[in-house]
């Protein structure tokens, strides 16, 4: 099931990116208030941006929330969380995940299995797509890191951004 969305999603995103609208730039300049801040800490020094990113440290596995984002009467669109990602001897992948919150229903997320990265590396772009219907309005996005093993990763430049849906 997961597949099939994440396909359809892709054919979205294609012939809509032209028409994409940044609805919130994050720099990880330091300035952020980063949210699960028992592992994440402002690293000046690695950067893909040019001004710091923020490194997470972990001794096992763990979904850490780096910002929480609030959103309003957005809908019918596919969002759209891309970021930076630098690898430090990780055993198993490290992916992008974003959680939505829809009042009264709850939190449902999406989830960057694919397209993960893992062992130590340079920064490398990742992203990952939440389809919206009409009436489907989220009140707050968390955009997260999920690490499956311990080891480090560094986040930097998120974007998120919204697309409107193919007309069907
Ligand atoms: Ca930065």
């Amino acid at each position: 099931m997961y597949r099939i969305l994440a396909a359809v999603t892709l054919l979205l995103f294609l012939s809509n990116s032209a028409l994409a609208e940044v609805l919130q730039h994050i720099p990880l300049d330091g300035s952020e208030k980063l949210e699960t801040d028992t592992v994440l800490y402002f690293d000046k020094d690695v950067t893909a941006d040019g001004n710091g990113s923020v490194k997470l440290v972990a001794t096992e596995g763990i979904s850490a929330t780096v910002v929480k984002v609030p959103l309003k009467d957005i809908d019918n669109s596919v969002l759209k969380y891309s970021a930076k990602l630098k690898s430090k001897e990780l055993a198993e992948p490290a992916y992008l995940e974003m959680w939505l919150h829809f009042p009264g229903k709850g939190e449902f997320f999406s989830k960057g299995l694919r397209n993960p990265v893992s062992g130590t590396g340079g920064w490398e772009e990742r992203e990952i797509l939440f389809v919206l219907q009409s009436g489907q309005k989220p009140d707050y996005v968390k955009l997260n890191v999920v690490m499956s093993s311990p080891g480090t990763i560094w986040i930097d430049d998120i974007k998120l951004s919204s697309e409107p849906r193919s007309a069907e």
